[in-house]
């Protein structure tokens, strides 16, 4: 058929652009295989995969391990819906609550969805055990989170881009500034219906902000005194992608040998996606005890495809690999080493002064204002050097490699982000 036949990736990007809608603003790259950290491009150039789909490919593109799995039980059961049992799901849930310390598992499929879920799960939870009055429940946000795209999560957005003249929007929410204890504290000492307090351990789509040291600690020791539920959204920041299993694990110095034990700061409500999979299939999913579980009964939540055999057998897989290889290890020491070796760079850079992150989720902020056209640039100057990254809010670069990279790969990358970037001083 000739439609499957190799395309360029000039007729790619014309073809997405004809037929497609227009809800992204591609890098103009058009990629057609990928391996480990490195993907190639339709006319077979090679580069470094900087962004790991939004750190959805933390083991790596195509890693040989989650693919067999998938392979394996797509050829043996993909789909049963929920009327009924699997012999997989069952698996699925025991390894990944023990891994994770929870007592359930609600599987679904995409990130929103099991945000979405943690939201339905907070309020049912306040209103059942809390003693909330009915339609009362508040849920506790951050300005500038990144949550998802469905109606309720834009609702609680402060991006306009995401949310102009998609009203009307849902109602039920407090936003508070990120990493401000007091603004927390100040809600949850005066209003009573609050379910639980929403936050991203680190905030990805805002620029890669590490909140202050102790900061997640505190605020679920004031969730637990005002009872109220500590709901971290880890779909970006879990799975090794900050140098833990969990971003969640506190702020911890410990070389994390340990860190597929129970975490430090465990959240009351555990929001995983993206990197549960190894970024081959969607697969999302919440987490918690038995005593906020329990509120979900049959026919209360769903969804045909969460629970899918295949999506057990691929994040039973993504899983193993990210403690057999050790991931969060390599992800924790690579960390250390690209920003130390950015900020060298950065004390007499004039186009970058702000490096920040932790393990391999990290930004540069370049010296320019928002508006600006030059980290679009610095991007597909990167991408003719070989490395592909992303821009968020105009001027931050976020440089998120697969956390299967070797540390020679990652000393390569470094010099081809300083390269590029010296040729933008001025
Ligand atoms: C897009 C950013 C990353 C997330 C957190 C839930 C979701 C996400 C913390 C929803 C999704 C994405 C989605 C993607 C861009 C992206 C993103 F730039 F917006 F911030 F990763 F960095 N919670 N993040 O980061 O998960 O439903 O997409 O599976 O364009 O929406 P999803």
């Amino acid at each position: 058929m000739a439609i499957l036949n190799q395309l360029t990736s000039e007729a790619a990007i014309a073809l997405e652009n004809k037929y497609g809608a227009h809800n992204y603003h591609p890098l103009p790259v058009v990629l057609s295989r990928g391996e480990g950290v490195y993907v190639w491009d339709a006319e077979g150039k090679r580069y470094y995969d900087f962004l790991s789909a939004y750190s959805a490919v933390n083991q790596g593109h195509c890693h040989p391990k989650i693919i067999n799995a998938m392979v394996k039980q797509a050829k043996t059961l993909t789909l049963t819906s929920r009327a009924f049992y699997n012999d997989m799901l069952g698996k699925y849930e025991k390894y990944a609550t023990e891994l994770f310390g929870f007592d359930k598992l609600l599987p679904m499929n995409t990130g929103a969805e099991a945000v979405e879920t943690a939201l339905k799960l907070a309020r049912k939870w306040a209103y059942e055990i809390k003693g909330v009055n009915e339609n009362e429940a508040e849920i506790i946000v951050c300005e500038n989170n990144f949550h998802g795209r469905t109606t309720t999560i834009i609702s609680f957005s402060n991006d306009p881009v995401a949310r102009e003249n998609f009203g009307p929007y849902t109602k039920g929410f407090v936003k508070i500034e990120y990493d401000n204890l007091q603004a927390l504290e100040d809600v949850l000492k005066s209003n009573p219906n609050v379910a639980g307090f929403l936050v991203e351990p680190i905030q990805g789509e805002a620029g890669v902000y590490v909140p202050s040291e102790g900061y997640l600690i505190a605020a679920k020791a004031l969730c637990n005194a005002y009872n109220v539920l500590f709901i971290a959204d880890e779909v970006q920041t879990g799975i090794a992608r900050t140098g833990r299993l969990l971003a969640t694990c506190g702020n911890c110095s410990c070389n994390n040998k340990n860190c597929s034990k129970t975490p430090d700061v465990k959240p009351d409500i555990l929001i995983l996606g993206k990197a549960l999979s190894g970024g081959v299939y969607p697969v999302s999913a919440v987490l918690a005890n038995d005593d906020i579980m329990h509120v979900i009964k049959p026919g209360n939540h769903g969804s045909t495809f969460g629970g899918n055999p295949i999506a057990a057998a691929v994040a039973i897989a993504a899983l193993e690999v990210v403690k057999e290889e050790n991931l969060a290890n390599n992800a924790f020491e690579l960390g250390e080493l690209f920003r130390a070796e950015l900020h060298e760079y950065a004390k007499t850079s004039t186009i970058v002064n702000v490096v920040r992150g932790k393990g391999l989720l990290n930004a540069i902020v370049i010296n320019d204002d928002e508006n600006s056209n030059t980290a679009w640039e610095v991007c597909l100057a990167l991408r003719d050097n070989g490395l592909l990254a992303k821009p968020t809010h105009g001027n931050i670069i976020r440089f998120a490699p697969p956390l299967v990279m070797t540390k020679i790969q990652l000393l390569d990358c470094v010099s081809i982000i300083i390269k590029t970037l010296k040729a933008f001083e001025n």
